[in-house]
């Protein structure tokens, strides 16, 4: 099992390249999202709290960096409630129990989410200097991660919280070989159990996020958050030409059962998040996933095993209430 992920990061690398930003350029996701802590949840964030994880591949052994674009709330990326009030914190982890703690894998801050050991910290309120630009975590040692097999490579974390203020934060993440510059680590990944993303602008565009159907999924629960009935949520997969999937209204959450097929392990989902119209504007969400097991399954921005596309005909079996 091991030897054959290992053998589907190397297929990954081979045909989509190494692209580290976070959304990836596969997802078509335009921004993070965390909101401060005295938002309502209505504005679309459920726990003002995400989490990422970067896998840096054991052969890589070279200094690194973690840089986040607009890591400030204020300006144009950002949203505004009232005036901008909004504090956010970036904390980056690694070492023992960085991603192999259990609470670290929880789609909720809650317990000992921020396993590991703090390698940085610092945080943003409205600044112009970072406004529409970048600020850079590092340099980083690999050593300095989570040693994990499963993934032969090590882990670090990096987890924005909104602390103060009722403003959207919008950002994003770029693993870096370079301190001024975005230049991808050959091998790398990103993934997350839960994801807090704003939406396009844009009916023509569609986001996409990519959960891995690990061995022994059975059936998958997908919650989401605050949709506000914007468009549609369609799975696709190698044996599942579109499937709808029920979407939330506003300040909700709402979930859904697909039982998995025989052909879907060990490959990966890919959700359409395909919008209304006429156009929902500003529209932040969150979506997880979880296993028969209550699992978190998690979502890779370089999807596991490639985009997946429909191979033909399957038979779908309802799925026994
Ligand atoms: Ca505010
Ligand atoms: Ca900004
Ligand atoms: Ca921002
Ligand atoms: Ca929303």
């Amino acid at each position: 099992m091991i030897k054959q992920l290992y053998i589907f990061i190397l297929l990954t690398i081979s045909t989509l390249g190494i692209a580290q930003p976070v959304p990836n350029v596969e997802e078509n996701i335009p921004y993070l999202m965390t909101f401060g802590l005295e938002a309502e949840t209505s504005w679309g964030d459920d726990d003002f709290s995400q989490a990422f994880f970067f896998l840096i591949p054991e052969e890589y052994d070279q200094p690194f960096f973690i840089r986040v674009f607009d890591p400030d709330t204020g300006g144009d990326v950002d949203e505004i409630a009232g005036d901008w009030n909004t504090r956010s914190v970036y904390e980056v982890f690694g070492g023992e129990l960085c991603w192999t703690e259990d609470d670290a894998k929880e789609t909720n801050p809650s317990g000992n989410y921020k396993s590991g050991t703090l390698l940085a910290s610092r945080a943003f309120a409205q600044n112009p200097r970072y406004d529409n630009s970048w600020y850079t975590f590092g340099p980083f040692n690999p050593a300095q991660g989570e040693y994990v097999e499963y993934y032969r490579g090590r882990i670090f974390k990096i987890i924005c919280e909104g602390v103060a203020g009722d403003d959207g934060n919008m950002y994003r993440y770029y693993l870096s070989t370079d301190a001024n510059d975005n230049r991808p680590i050959e091998g790398a990944n990103a993934f997350a159990y839960e994801y807090s993303f704003r939406m396009h602008n844009d009916y023509e565009e569609v986001s996409h996020i990519y959960p891995y159907i690990e061995t022994g999924t059975v059936t998958v629960q997908i919650r989401n958050f605050d949709w506000d009935d914007d468009g549609n949520i369609v799975v696709i997969s190698v044996a599942r030409q579109g499937s709808d999937v029920m979407i939330s209204g506003e300040d909700e959450w709402w979930k859904d059962e697909l039982r998995v097929q025989d052909e879907e392990i060990e490959t990966s989902f890919d959700f359409r998040f395909v919008k209304a119209r006429p156009l929902v504007r500003n529209n932040n969400v969150v979506v997880n996933v979880r296993n028969q097991r209550d699992e978190a399954l998690p979502f890779y921005t370089i999807p596991m095993g490639g985009v997946p596309t429909y191979k033909g005909e399957v038979e779908f079996l309802p799925i026994e209430e």
